[in-house]
């Protein structure tokens, strides 16, 4: 049978799309086949890597023994650690041994980093991340998601405390997440645009779902755990009664930060996780949270705060360091910061 011409252009481009893989990405992105592109390269095919383990095993994990619950212990944090969050901590470590690529990793589930000596006279990054965010979602089957960071690693480190770390965020190399949901998304930027993979679970690869995302100046989504109302400073109740009195906004949470973020990147709004009264400096944490995911918003043109100031110019006091997050649209996030003025304006 023959081919018309326009038949086959649809074909051809169907093609080109199921060929541009995360990995060609990642170097056409760095427009260079240097040694640095060709390790953050490498540390983004094992990073995506890392997402399909942890994909598999969340597709199957009402299945399998042993793989949902609660270990009994609790992390640094002083959070109780499910078997899931275990697993994917040790995904990623288990990724780079022996890749030369990276020699210290960072998670919210290991209260000191992680160091990998046989990579670290080569590979002088450092790899931040969270390996599940959002577990309370994993035991109901619900969207979880991994969120990383990768950074230079800046001198040598004796001490083992990783000081260095201690910097804002614009220091971030790239960022990016995983989310687990109807199906697996891997979401990147190399500080060029932030671009989404789908993974194709037939051929095992990330490919091109969108490119040069930018989220709206404006969305109709905030998303807070209004549960926390009686927490908060005037300034953020002061916001969230606005929210009630006017049309044209609606709430969602999922308790779950990637992808409540996902649906901001994609359809506008704001995410809060402000200050409360148990925890004035929030929930999220700096390094491995919530600066990642500032490194992307401003990179699809929205903003990210902490209330007071750009959170990328923030630099952490330790490791684990936590701060309020506001995060999304332009004018979403600049409406929270003018109610948050408003109120110190007022004491
Ligand atoms: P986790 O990484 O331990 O799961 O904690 C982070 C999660 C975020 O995904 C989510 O936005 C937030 O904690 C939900 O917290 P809360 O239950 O206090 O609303
Ligand atoms: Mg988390």
């Amino acid at each position: 049978m023959s081919q018309t011409q326009s038949e086959y252009t649809v074909s051809q481009h169907s093609l080109d799309r199921d060929c541009t893989t995360l990995s060609r990405h990642v170097l056409e992105q760095l427009n260079s086949f240097g040694p640095e592109a060709q390790d953050l390269s490498a540390i983004m095919n094992r990073i995506a890597l890392a997402g399909k383990l942890i994909s598999r095993r969340l597709s199957r994990a009402g299945l399998m023994a042993g793989v949902l619950g609660f270990t009994g212990e609790e992390n640094i944090q002083g959070e109780s650690v499910k078997k899931m969050d275990i697993y994917a901590n040790d995904v990623f470590i288990s990724v780079f041994k022996q890749s030369g690529l990276v020699c210290r990793l960072a998670s919210e589930e290991m209260e000191k980093p992680y160091y990998i000596p046989e990579n670290c006279p080569i590979g002088r990054y450092t790899l931040l991340y969270d390996p599940i965010d959002g577990s309370s979602n994993v035991d109901i089957n619900l969207n979880v998601g991994s969120i990383f960071s990768i950074r230079q690693q800046q001198g040598e480190d004796l001490d083992g405390e990783a000081k260095d770390l201690f910097q804002d965020g614009h220091q971030q190399l790239a960022a990016g997440y995983i989310l687990y949901g109807p199906s697996t998304l891997l979401v990147y930027s190399l500080g060029n645009g932030v671009h989404s993979f789908i993974l194709d679970p037939s051929l095992g690869e990330f490919i091109l779902a969108e490119e040069n995302i930018k989220v709206p100046v404006h969305g109709p989504v905030y998303s807070v755990n209004e549960g926390n109302f009686w927490q908060w400073d005037n300034g953020i109740r002061d916001y969230i009664r606005y929210m009630h009195r006017h049309e044209g906004y609606t709430a969602r949470y999922s308790g779950a930060l990637v992808g409540d973020f996902h649906r901001i990147l994609m359809q506008g709004g704001v995410f809060l996780y402000p200050g409360t009264v148990k925890k004035p400096e929030g929930k999220l944490r700096l390094l491995y949270e919530s600066a990642p995911l500032a490194f992307l918003i401003e990179q699809a043109g929205g903003k990210a705060s902490t209330g007071k100031e750009n959170l990328l110019d923030v630099i952490p006091d330790k490791l684990h360091a936590r701060t309020p997050l506001i995060i999304g649209s332009l004018e979403d996030v600049k409406l929270v910061e003018s109610f948050i003025e408003d109120s110190y304006k007022q004491k």
